[in-house]
């Protein structure tokens, strides 16, 4: 699909700042998919894809998981969880869009996982360092993503797991096993 019909189908789901954040991650993704070889259209879909569901309601999203046979550890969380896992839903079955690598990199960009492919590394990590975003530290997050792919996804997923913890917030274990791929070299 073309960009201009992927911004057009995204575009009324959101509010303008959100659609400036993807314009960012669009953007980011792409730059990193050059620097690091992978294809540029599927870092584009994804990036354009990734926050689709972000406005949707939190149970008409927990049903989507129920009846269609997702992930029955999202049923206890909220949007911030469920929107990555449903805008894949929705790309696949309402844009038609096959690419398991693309479906992963949308299902996957808040929470990473054990074992992410190229392509959801460099999505994760344009979510967290486009240009639009600001917190402490992102500085240092969109230096070593210039440098390296790995070490970059290791400073972003404790970026993450650290701001959890600090804000008490419960951690998805999808989170905590992507933490320990990146972080427990010795396991
Ligand atoms: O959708 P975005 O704002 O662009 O960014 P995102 O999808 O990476 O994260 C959405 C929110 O989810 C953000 O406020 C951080 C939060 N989040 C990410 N991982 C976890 C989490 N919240 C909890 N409670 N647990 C997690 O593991
Ligand atoms: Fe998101
Ligand atoms: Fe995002």
């Amino acid at each position: 699909m073309e960009r201009e019909a992927l911004l057009e189908y995204i575009r009324p789901r959101m509010p303008e700042k959100r659609y400036i954040h993807t314009i960012g991650v669009m953007e980011t993704a792409i730059s990193l998919a050059k620097k690091y070889g992978e294809d540029t259209k599927k870092a584009e879909i994804a990036a354009i894809l990734h926050d689709l569901a972000k406005y949707e309601d939190e149970d008409a999203m927990r049903a989507i998981v129920r009846e269609n046979g997702l992930d029955v550890r999202l049923l206890p969380w909220g949007s911030e969880i469920l929107h990555g896992p449903i805008a894949a839903y929705r790309a696949e079955h309402e844009l038609g869009i096959k690419d398991q690598d693309i479906l992963n990199a949308m299902r996957y960009h808040t929470t990473g996982r054990a074992g992410m492919s190229r392509l959801e590394q460099i999505v994760y990590i344009a979510d967290m360092i486009e240009p639009d975003r600001k917190y402490p530290g992102i500085e240092l997050l969109r230096q070593t993503a210039e440098g390296d792919l790995q070490q970059a996804m290791r400073a972003c997923i404790h970026h993450s797991i650290s701001f959890l913890v600090t804000a008490e917030l419960p951690i998805y274990p999808l989170s905590i096993e992507c933490y320990n791929d990146y972080l427990g070299e010795e396991l």
